[in-house]
């Protein structure tokens, strides 16, 4: 952990990224710089009450060379989290996405390499593409990458420069390609903070198709400390797959907040099915859990989903304001 002095958190006012603040904060003597542009997913909010002597937050863009320049400048490192993260909206607008995903993560490539500094680049499990639902098949390193929507296919292209940029330039980089989360700080646009906070506001949630598709959750901590794990004793040129081997299906995570929040099980609405629908994700993390130590602390969903459940409840005022917004836009796409 010595080796870092000032590290830069490309979207670190985002879901992830905030975690991983705190995370640094309150483990390491580490100043933070977060670089984060404040799109509709980012919010100073999620890093209230951190030291100001600690944190120096500068709103810009990743894509912008000479205010990347100017912070890399005197940073031993740069852990990206900055991003346009959500597949439904991909469907929608997709050039925002290349323009985040792809030429932001060129930007900082390349400062990385100009400055000679260490960069993380935080991935997916989705570059992989999807696996049939009725197998136990995880992906591995060695699977090839088959993104399947315009999200993950910026995401693919994004680690593609990182491989390159290594390989090419000598750049000290590392990636790690991590599995749903879940947890404090997320945006009420993705699955599971969207069926809490329709419950809280008494609106009934919603179901893409039958909600049979599988996704693999990880509690946002667990990431964090697998992040920190790839930033101390990670390989140069590596990826590492985090993952809870938590794998289950949609229509079940949602009866299990409707059981942990008092609803009946049929309380959720069927809406149209999000068009290309990635059936399953699995990773086999067990090259990282042995590579760096590193094993998920949440180890049950449903402990999980209680202690996420209580923060959703606990902090209204965080998420009350944006929700009505997300609502008109999905009732948008959902057509
Ligand atoms: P998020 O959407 O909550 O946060 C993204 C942050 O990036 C926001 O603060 C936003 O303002 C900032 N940002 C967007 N465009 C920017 C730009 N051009 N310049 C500077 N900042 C910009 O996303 P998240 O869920 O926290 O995801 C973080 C990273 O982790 C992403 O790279 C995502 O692909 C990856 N990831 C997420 C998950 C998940 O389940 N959420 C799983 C695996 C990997
Ligand atoms: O209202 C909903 N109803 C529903 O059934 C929403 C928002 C989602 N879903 C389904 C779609 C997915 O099968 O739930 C599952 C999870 O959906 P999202 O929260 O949108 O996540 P996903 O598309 O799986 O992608 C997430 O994990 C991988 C993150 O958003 C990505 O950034 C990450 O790379």
């Amino acid at each position: 952990r010595d080796q870092y002095h000032t590290v830069i958190v490309a979207g670190g006012a985002g879901f992830i990224g905030a975690n991983f603040v705190r995370n640094v904060v309150s483990t390491t003597n580490w100043s933070v710089v977060v670089v984060d542009k404040l799109t509709y997913a980012g919010n100073l909010a999620n890093l209230e009450s951190l030291p100001v002597e600690r944190v120096d937050v500068v709103v810009g863009d990743i894509c912008d060379e000479n205010l990347v320049n100017s912070v890399a400048s005197s940073a031993d490192a740069i852990v990206n989290f900055a991003a346009e993260s959500h597949n439904d909206r991909s469907l929608h607008a997709a050039k925002s996405f290349l323009k985040t995903n792809v030429e932001g993560t060129f930007v900082l490539l390349e400062a990385a390499r100009r400055f000679s500094i260490r960069y993380h680049h935080v991935s997916t499990d989705e570059v992989y593409g999807d696996l049939p639902i009725d197998t136990d098949e995880a992906f591995t390193l060695d699977s090839p990458y088959r993104p399947s929507s315009p999200y993950s296919a910026t995401k693919a292209a994004s680690d593609h420069l990182v491989t390159a940029w290594t390989r090419s330039y000598g750049v000290q980089a590392t990636i790690s390609n991590c599995a749903n989360n879940y947890g404090p700080y997320q945006h009420v646009e993705k699955f599971i903070p969207r069926q809490i906070t329709n419950l809280l506001i008494g609106t009934r949630p919603k179901l893409y198709g039958a909600g049979s598709n599988v996704r693999e959750w990880l509690h946002v901590n667990d990431h964090v400390s697998g992040i920190m794990r790839v930033l101390e004793f990670g390989r140069i040129g590596s990826s590492y797959l985090l993952s809870s081997g938590i794998g289950v299906s949609n229509i079940e995570v949602l009866r299990l907040v409707l059981e942990l929040m008092d609803h009946p099980s049929d309380f959720f609405d069927h809406v149209r099915d999000r068009p290309g629908h990635d059936r399953r994700y699995a990773l086999d993390s067990a090259s990282t859990r042995s590579d760096l130590g590193w094993s998920p602390t949440y180890t049950d969903l449903r402990e999980g989903l209680c202690d996420t459940i209580r923060w959703y409840s606990e902090n209204t005022n965080w998420w009350a304001a944006g929700k009505r917004g997300v609502e008109e836009q999905y009732r948008r796409f959902e057509g």
